[in-house]
């Protein structure tokens, strides 16, 4: 089986267009009527949902932004009730809380045929053995591709996260064949191979890799080590999770399913750039039922790719992400935020608020990030009698709003360096994208 939607992949420009007019104005209807965040924004920028009537019209709406999740915490932007939603994910955001979104059953349903089309879109097949070696719990990869693996009808392997030798016998044994993971897993999966040498036992072929930044150099590296097509694949909790743009077999820039989502490139001022242009990924949902999202600026930074493709699809074409509008930083796929690092900082008297993050690849080739904070003078007058207590608990506080571990560095008071102007508070040691 495989699921390849033409009616909807190769669709005709002025058809597509009505289409998404047509799902556009339903959305707005939707967050006008049920969602009371949106029906402000509007009546403040003086719009009613009657004044859309074609697709240049967008530019009236209101923007969302990531805060506005944080602000209706948990569930305050979902346009159905509480009884509708089938299943939430969640991620990071600034504050410590996370990002809830919520999916109706006809949400789960529509996310899992993006899922389906993307990954048969690169080949694979029900035919196939799929490895899904990233984590199922709120994070939107496990389950959402999960889902999407299982409707193509490959055999799906919900391997999740960690014991990397265990993983690489799944591979054996099962016979897998297309691999998911974040890109830096997976040169950790080959590196290990390699060091157990059983790189030719593994009978791969495809790998779909995402929900961090990754470099063309990374996409060689994996395919020549791993014996695989390498595929860039492109989401956001917002907007689902995984799906949202999927690279083709191209490999030349990804395809964003136009008949789900309204796709924006923005300049600094607020301007759609020109075809070739760089600027922030803007996405209007056209499809979502418990989370619809009007103008989500997602804080990525691409380029505007021509809508023609090689392989015959005519959905709008991005580059791959470019780098982020804002400081979120992400670490083994895992969303942080230094606002969050400063949060957590500030509430421990034994350290100033004084940081650094420095962010490091480590011989696994995975991220790791060391928050270096300063101590206060009289750091040991409290509970916390020495250098190790202090540190420990820095670390215990970080892991529990971050999610992460992170290593901590204490250094002594006046060692962070002061800058007149913005603190320089990210060293970025890992390899340059
Ligand atoms: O990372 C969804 C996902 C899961 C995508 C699995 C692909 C595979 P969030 O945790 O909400 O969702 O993080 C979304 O991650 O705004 C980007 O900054 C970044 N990101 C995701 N995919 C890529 C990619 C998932 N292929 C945020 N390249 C997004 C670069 C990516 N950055």
């Amino acid at each position: 089986m495989e699921y390849w939607q033409p009616k909807y992949e190769t669709m005709d420009q002025d058809e597509l267009k009505k289409l998404q007019l047509r799902r556009l104005k339903k959305t707005i209807a939707s967050v006008y009527e049920n969602v009371p965040f949106y029906a402000g924004k509007f009546k403040q920028q003086g719009v009613v949902p009657g004044d859309i009537n074609s697709l240049d019209d967008v530019c009236h709406l209101p923007s969302t932004i990531k805060q506005d999740l944080r602000d209706n915490y948990p569930v305050g932007l979902f346009a159905v009730p509480k009884k509708d939603i089938v299943r939430i994910h969640a991620s990071s955001g600034t504050s410590g809380k996370p990002t809830v979104v919520g999916y109706t059953a006809q949400d789960i349903d529509t996310w899992s045929d993006l899922i389906a089309r993307d990954l048969t879109m690169v080949g694979v097949r029900s035919n196939d053995v799929f490895q899904n070696a990233v984590n199922y719990g709120l994070f939107t990869g496990g389950l959402g591709v999960h889902y999407g693996a299982e409707k193509l009808g490959a055999m799906t392997v919900p391997s999740g996260t960690g014991n990397t030798v265990k993983q690489l016998e799944m591979m054996i044994d099962y016979g897998v064949t297309a691999l998911h993971c974040t890109p830096s897993y997976a040169l950790y999966l080959a590196e290990t191979a390699e060091q157990m040498d059983i790189l030719d036992k593994l009978s791969l072929n495809i790998g779909c890799f995402g929900a961090e930044p990754w470099s063309s150099n990374t996409r060689k590296e994996l395919e020549s080590a791993l014996n695989i097509k390498a595929y860039d694949s492109y989401g956001l909790s917002e907007m689902f999770g995984p799906g949202v743009a999927f690279e083709c077999k191209e490999q030349d820039g990804l395809h964003i399913w136009s008949d789900h989502f309204l796709v924006e490139v923005l300049d600094s001022d607020g301007e759609q750039v020109a075809e070739g242009e760089k600027g922030e990924l803007v996405l209007t949902s056209l499809t979502k039922e418990a989370l619809p999202l009007i103008r989500y600026h997602t804080g990525d930074i691409t380029r505007l790719l021509e809508s023609e493709c090689a392989c015959g699809r005519t959905t709008q074409r991005i580059s791959r992400v470019l780098g982020r509008a804002d400081d979120m930083l992400i670490v083994r796929g895992i969303n942080v935020f230094p606002s969050q690092i400063e949060g957590v900082i500030a509430n421990i008297p034994e350290v100033t608020e004084h940081f650094q993050i420095l962010l490091d690849r480590n011989q696994h080739r995975m991220d790791e990030i060391t928050v270096r904070v300063e101590l206060e003078e009289r750091a040991f007058t409290g509970e916390l009698k020495d250098l190790a207590a202090v540190r420990k608990h820095v670390e215990n506080e970080l892991k529990v709003v971050l999610n992460i571990r992170t290593n901590v560095e204490l250094v002594e008071k006046g060692t962070v360096p002061r800058t007149a102007g913005k603190a320089q508070r990210i060293v970025d040691r890992r390899n340059a994208l």
